[in-house]
């Protein structure tokens, strides 16, 4: 198999965990959060400052990639890694997400999804077989199966037709995969809202034995307890010695309340798009350094952040930059952003290492959640 999980230590009085990630490309350390670089590009960031920040796996996108450069130019170029010069472990997602984003402009069917392009209209299928031989093609380490993940809220006959199609479709994933020695394919667990369905996906889904599972379908709209009662239900039935990863969570609370429950690994485009509209993530909640308040603010995005930006730049400085539309106001606040991510995800691995994950997690909430107000 192309991934191996090892399990290092586990939370007595959680569901937390961490543990390494063997993969083609090297070893992660989980939990991990990994940066979205949709374009295969992590927006504003190099190669070299996501190695400077310690992102240890970056997402990539099927959809996006299919449609530009195409995945047979990428192919051309030597694969994903090559091609965008980064050595270290990807993920690609398979547009199951993406495709279903588009709303009007797709059809399902059992075969697959007829969709439009966003960027000039022309007409695409998708299916099981289709998006695993773009992945194949890109050559990521871990690659997504082709699922649905429904709307909320959703009826349950829709939830269940879905999730029963989702697992016909990784089956066909599955016969189609051509690399399963270098690229470790992940099913997705779906269900909507409703537990008996999760359980019965995730029924399904693990007993197809793959090299790991992610969570798909949360992080749609429902509010937060909805998607933390689904994880207490579903985390607890998947299998120990596997990685498991919750796609499209990148909120420093919903992070630690997923690991809690017993999550490896998130991704999500939060950071870098709040970021862009120039928005800090700090341990104090988030700061809109945009708002005429740090106008004359000389101190850091976070006080608390060893981070190059932090230790460089003043929010004063940033918030001009954003204002005037400067590349470099985007990129400091996306470093900094991502810094402050991945730094609090070593922080949680290193206190479930060290025994004291749940003090960890409960003065954290206390801090993020006084921020918030
Ligand atoms: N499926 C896939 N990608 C995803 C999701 C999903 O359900 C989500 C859910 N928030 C994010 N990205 N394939
Ligand atoms: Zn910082």
């Amino acid at each position: 198999m192309a991934v191996k999980y090892t399990l290092l230590k586990e939370c007595p009085h959680t569901g937390a965990r961490a543990g390494i990630l063997h993969t083609p490309h090297g070893d992660i350390e989980t939990p991990i959060f990994m940066p979205v670089g949709t374009l295969a590009t992590v927006k504003t960031m190099e190669p070299k400052d996501l190695k400077e920040i310690g992102a240890q796996i970056i997402l990539s996108n099927t959809y996006h990639l299919y449609l530009r450069p195409g995945h047979q130019l990428v192919k051309k170029a030597g694969g994903l890694h090559k091609f965008m010069n980064w050595d270290r472990p990807i993920l690609t997602d398979s547009g199951g997400f993406q495709v279903f984003s588009l709303g009007d402009l797709r059809k399902i069917t059992e075969e697959g999804v007829e969709f439009r392009s966003h960027l000039d209209g022309s007409k695409h299928f998708f299916t099981p077989e289709k998006v695993m031989e773009i992945q194949n093609a890109l050559g990521s380490d871990i690659i997504m199966a082709f699922d649905e993940c429904i709307p909320y809220p959703a009826t349950y006959e829709y939830a269940k037709n879905s999730l029963e199609r989702t697992t016909r479709w990784l089956k066909r994933c599955i016969a189609a995969h051509e690399n399963p020695h270098s690229q470790a394919l992940f099913g997705i667990i779906q269900g909507g809202m409703y537990l008996d369905l999760r359980t019965q996906s995730a029924e399904e889904i693990l007993a197809l034995d793959l090299p790991g599972y992610a969570v798909g379908g949360l992080s749609v709209g429902e509010p937060k307890e909805e998607m933390y009662r689904v994880l207490e239900h579903t985390v607890p039935m998947m299998p120990k010695d596997k990685p498991r990863y919750l796609m499209g969570v990148g909120s420093d609370d919903a992070l630690l309340e997923g690991v809690y429950r017993g999550i490896d690994m998130f991704d999500c485009v939060l950071p870098t798009r709040i970021a862009r509209n120039g928005t800090a993530m700090t341990s104090h909640g988030r700061v809109v350094v945009r708002n005429a308040a740090y106008s004359e603010d000389f101190t850091p995005l976070d006080q608390n952040c060893n981070c190059y930006v932090c230790q460089n730049f003043t929010r004063a400085y940033i918030r001009h930059l954003v204002k005037c539309n400067e590349i470099l106001g985007l990129k400091l606040i996306s470093y900094h952003n991502l810094y402050y991510l991945l730094d609090f995800m070593r922080k949680i691995r290193q206190s479930i290492l060290d025994g004291n994950f749940p003090q960890y997690y409960k003065e954290k909430i206390k801090l993020i959640n006084e921020g918030r107000e």
